[in-house]
């Protein structure tokens, strides 16, 4: 059946207002230069210092309505003065997100962080996390985001289970210094750095150490984090209804952990996952689930590759809202196999492109933030601009 494109008015009110709640979280190194082990490509204008990464994920919110907030990695993002970057983010309209701690970067951490045998570099690990606490209650951030590399290369080469002891253990110390609004948020990666064993490599292991640290300890889900044909929207079915989804991580994989545009690669798998959060009607914000991205550009444009990314989730986003769910109901109670699926399939071969030019129009936004973005001039302006000095990049 092909019906024509909806307009904004077929939008039940509670879609409508589910698409007004939504928001994304940016990532300040996706506005670094990042590349490969081969290469990094540089471009021209590419912030130096977190102060020009907020001010290039700003454009992204100003073109899109949809991006508030921008994410932190210490010690990438390390200033001085976080009131100022705070103070910085909201004279560009936006406001610091979560704050990922980076424990893999030194190395003290070859043998790991919060698993590793000696005593004095799991201190070193979980001081730095203390850190970034501290910096939270500068930037008014609610979530410490880990991600460990921690793992083995090698069978033997360390004890599997005491290395999670130890990880229960650091972890705890790390929770109770949070305070009372904040939440710990872990991720979970099944490969990379290490690759015979990874000390949180699913969402179940993520999910035991939340339970045993306490309610504001929540999973992330990194889209790219899984093996493929993983089905993810099951995951995050589960840890929602478990009331543990802390966040999601966005990016596309062909191969591995890529890092590559939302709903690029995969634009139905984007779809059944939004499927899954809005069913439960989980974009409120009441829901506590981060919708971030994490994504590198190394071949395209940072600001144009972060708007078509969070274009993507919304997208994907509009068509899981037009899920006719009595519909869909009906069908699976019936049994009706095709008639469920066809259901599913009529919303995600939806185009949902012009509904959504006129919800921004609607709210004096660009109809087309790619191209009024490309006719802004911004990337020539910092591209004149930001001579000298030392481009950001993935890591540093
Ligand atoms: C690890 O692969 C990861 O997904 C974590 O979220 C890190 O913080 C991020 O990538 C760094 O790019
Ligand atoms: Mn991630
Ligand atoms: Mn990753």
């Amino acid at each position: 059946m092909t019906e024509s494109a909806p307009r904004l008015a077929d939008l039940p009110g509670e879609a409508r207002a589910a698409l007004d709640a939504q928001t994304i979280e940016l990532p300040s190194w996706a506005f670094g230069n990042s590349g490969t082990r081969f290469k990094v490509f540089g471009t021209p204008g590419t912030p130096r210092d977190p102060f020009e990464k907020i001010a290039d994920a700003a454009q992204v919110h100003a073109h899109t309505g949809i991006a508030p907030r921008v994410s932190l990695h210490i010690p990438w993002d390390l200033v001085d003065d976080f009131d100022a970057l705070a103070a910085h983010a909201s004279e560009h309209g936006v406001r610091i997100g979560a704050i990922n701690s980076n424990v893999f970067q030194d190395d003290d951490y070859r043998l790991g962080s919060l698993c590793n045998p000696s005593a004095g570099v799991r201190r070193k690990a979980i001081d730095h996390h203390l850190r970034c606490i501290e910096v939270m209650q500068r930037t008014g951030s609610r979530d410490l985001k880990i991600w460990l590399a921690d793992g083995l290369n090698y069978p033997g080469q360390d004890d599997l289970r005491a290395r999670q002891d130890r990880l229960a253990e650091g972890l705890a110390e790390i929770y109770a210094g949070l305070g009372a609004e904040q939440r710990l948020i872990l991720e979970y990666k099944f490969f990379e750095p290490a690759f015979y064993a990874t000390d949180i490599p699913d969402w179940g292991t993520s999910l035991l150490h939340c339970l045993a640290l306490g309610e504001r300890a929540k999973v992330v889900l990194d889209t790219g984090h899984h093996a493929p044909g993983t089905n993810i929207e099951f995951i995050v079915m589960q840890l929602v209804r478990a009331g543990r989804l802390g966040a999601f991580d966005f990016n596309s994989r062909f191969y591995a952990d890529d890092d590559l545009m939302a709903g690029a690669a995969d634009p139905f798998q984007l779809f059944r996952i939004m499927h899954e959060i809005v069913r439960v009607g989980a974009l409120d914000p009441a829901s506590g689930i981060n919708f971030m991205l994490d994504e590198c550009h190394n071949i395209e444009d940072k600001i144009p590759g972060q708007i078509r990314s969070v274009l993507n989730v919304q997208e994907a986003t509009a068509k899981a809202l037009l899920v006719d769910r009595e519909a869909l109901t009906k069908a699976q109670a019936a049994g009706d196999v095709l008639a469920a699926n066809g259901v599913l399939m009529d919303a995600y071969n939806t185009d949902v492109r012009a509904l959504l030019d006129e919800w921004r129009t609607d709210r004096g936004l660009p109809a087309d933030p790619m191209r009024t973005f490309a006719e802004s001039g911004y990337l020539a302006r910092i591209a004149a601009d930001r001579v000298g000095g030392t481009p950001a990049g993935w890591g540093a």
